[in-house]
């Protein structure tokens, strides 16, 4: 069969989308008048500024007259679980490792994953033109890596391909770098195996889902067995056993980056159907006499929550579109559609949302999703999920590396064990040394902004879950209370500059405040209320700012993910299209005063 499956999988930033890009070109997949730009296939907004890829995707060239199906996955942790259900589609792997950074806690549980499917890999040893890289060391590393992680002869036995597929090559060798990536495309066919076939009726496994607002959910996957054709009927077999007999209308597969409607699919290949209803991820697509389903595939439990509310800040309505508690839940029912590792929950109140998802990440990317579409929401501080696992209070825990030069090394560690973690490795690379930690996910929230300002920016700290255990107790938040606006209004650099002894500002002068909004970071425990509208009175003797060029210190502007990490329980962040704010829950000191005191 003239057909490769394989996925790219990496931990985050290693590379993998600028390496597709980079097949795609090479498989001339642009005419020379069309110039895609980079990262192509990081296609939405906030995959774009971000540089980071969200969402699985699939694309496929067709090289020496095979075709070579490949699927582009998200590196950062929260989005795990998407990985591991789309290696399903695969028969091999490239494994791509930074030849500066080596194997990083995503590179493991992947790989991890990818070698218990029995998946084939090729390792590329990406970004060799960085200076200071050490590729024969990552080499190794990797090697003893599969070996712990109990690859199989086979496995072990892999390619190896070096390159910069920043710089457009591949080579079997760094030392001789080349013009192309034809030596990786070489490798794929000759080492990745082509699908296996096996006789029988249709099978088809929906491990992946696209959206369209014309005709819904649209079912991805690889034809197991037998074919699908346009028309065809078909049984739907879900997890829990029911059969729901359904018929294709439309049927696709994919062709550089588009998808290409067809009149048949045939096993070992990939394709995207239209026409079925009701169907979930882990279900078959099965023969409509003799239906025979697949083991379902299981997806990612939420481990974080985090209450959605509307806006009911002063400010509310004035700068979005969208803002009663109908635009929200409808919203959020649209996202389920789509975005399987979340779920929503009513609350008592039928203005909050319970949302619960994979991490700040992904909570995150649709929030700011929704401010960008012209919503108005608050959010409540980020919970992660307590279980009660035997009788006992469970809570999620991390792996958690950190990468820093020597002399920072101390504070890092000193900064995690605070947050009860427990260093497991410590070695050193270069100038460099290398931690590995466990630690309670509870631990890590809020903890990288402290880390980069401890460490003068220098730590490269990466996490990611790797199983429930006993609650390790009380976890000290920040240490610093808020600065709280007393009086809603115009900020005056007058006021700003006398208080600013008392910390850290997130404003600056002649913005818009409100009672109880929090504009800053007190430098002691507890939380002040300050006043930030009043004006520098006017003598008769000279003009109002004649005197006080008073030099305020540049405000800290916080991105939506530090705010969700850095504000306190009796906070909300308040999002807008056009503003992130953090304010206390209740706006008046009075009543803030009083919940304290019951
Ligand atoms: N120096 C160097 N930089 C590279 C190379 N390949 C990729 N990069 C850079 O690394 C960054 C991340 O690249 P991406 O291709 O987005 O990484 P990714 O693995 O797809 O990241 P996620 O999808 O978020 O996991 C970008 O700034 C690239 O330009 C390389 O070979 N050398
Ligand atoms: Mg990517």
């Amino acid at each position: 069969m003239n057909i490769r499956n394989i996925a790219i999988i990496a931990h985050v930033d290693h590379g993998k989308t600028t390496l597709v890009d980079k097949i795609l070109h090479q498989t001339k997949l642009f005419k020379d008048h069309e110039t895609p730009g980079e990262l192509i296939l990081d296609n939405n907004d906030l995959e774009r500024e971000r540089g980071i890829t969200i969402l699985a995707k699939n694309v496929s060239v067709t090289y020496n007259g095979i075709k070579i199906n490949i699927i582009d996955t998200p590196g950062h942790s929260d989005f795990g679980g998407e990985v591991e259900r789309v290696l399903n589609m695969a028969d091999g792997v490239l494994l791509l490792v930074d030849a500066f950074e080596g194997p990083m806690p995503q590179t493991r549980f992947v790989l991890q994953k990818a070698i218990q499917m029995g998946k084939k890999p090729i390792v590329v040893i990406n970004k060799v033109d960085k200076p200071n890289c050490r590729p024969d060391e990552v080499h190794e590393m990797v090697f003893e890596l599969m070996f712990s992680l109990e690859a199989t002869e086979d496995q072990l036995d892999f390619p190896t391909i070096y390159g910069s597929a920043k710089n457009g090559w591949m080579a079997r060798d760094f030392k001789t770098p080349g013009e192309d990536i034809i030596p990786l495309l070489d490798a794929i066919l000759e080492h990745i195996p082509e699908p296996v076939v096996m006789p029988g009726s249709l099978q088809m496994l929906i491990t992946s889902l696209d959206y369209s607002s014309y005709v819904g959910r649209i079912a991805i996957g690889r034809v197991n067995r037998g074919a699908l054709k346009t028309g065809q009927p078909v049984s739907l077999c879900k997890r829990d056993g029911k059969i729901i007999r359904s018929r294709i209308k439309e049927l696709y597969i994919f062709q550089g980056m588009t998808r290409v409607k067809t009149e048949e699919v045939l096993a070992g290949d990939i394709c995207a159907l239209v026409g079925i209803e009701g169907f979930d991820i882990g279900d078959t697509i099965a023969d409509f006499e003799n239906p025979e389903p697949l083991d379902p595939i299981s997806i990612d439990e939420p481990t974080m929550s985090m209450l959605f509310t509307i806006n009911n800040s002063p400010f509310f309505g004035k700068e979005g579109k969208f803002v009663t508690s109908r635009h929200l839940k409808e919203r959020l029912d649209k996202e389920l559609e789509k975005n399987l590792a979340l779920r929503v929950e009513p609350t008592d109140s039928a203005d909050s949302f319970m949302v619960y998802g994979r991490g700040i990440l992904h909570l995150s990317v649709l929030i700011e999703t929704m401010r960008r579409e012209g919503y108005e929401l608050q959010v409540g501080q980020p919970q992660v999920i307590i279980k009660e696992i035997g009788g006992e209070k469970c809570e999620p825990i991390e792996q958690l590396t950190i990468d820093v030069p020597e002399e920072y090394s101390g504070r890092a560690i000193e900064m995690v064990t605070q947050r009860r973690g427990e260093m497991l490795n410590m070695e050193r690379r270069g100038e460099r040394i290398h931690l590995e930690f466990k630690i309670p996910s509870r631990g890590i929230i809020g903890m990288s902004s402290n880390m980069l300002t401890a460490t003068a920016g220098e730590a490269v700290v990466s996490h990611r879950f790797i199983a429930y255990e006993p609650y390790k107790g009380k976890i000290e938040s920040r240490t610093n209370g808020s600065l709280i606006v007393l009086e809603g209004g115009t900020t005056f650099a007058y006021s700003l500059g006398k208080l600013q002894d008392r910390g850290r500002f997130f404003i600056g002068e002649h913005e818009e405040v409100y009672e109880g909004m929090v504009v800053g970071e007190n430098s002691r425990p507890d939380d002040m209320v300050i006043n930030v509208t009043r004006p520098k009175k006017l003598t008769n003797f000279r003009a109002s700012g004649s005197d006080d060029k008073i030099v305020l210190a540049p405000p800290t502007r916080f991105s939506l993910e530090e705010a969700m990490e850095y504000m306190q329980k009796d906070e909300y962040v308040e999002i807008t299209p056009s503003a992130i704010r953090i304010r206390k829950i209740l706006l008046k000191e009075f009543e803030r005063k009083r919940q304290g005191k019951n």
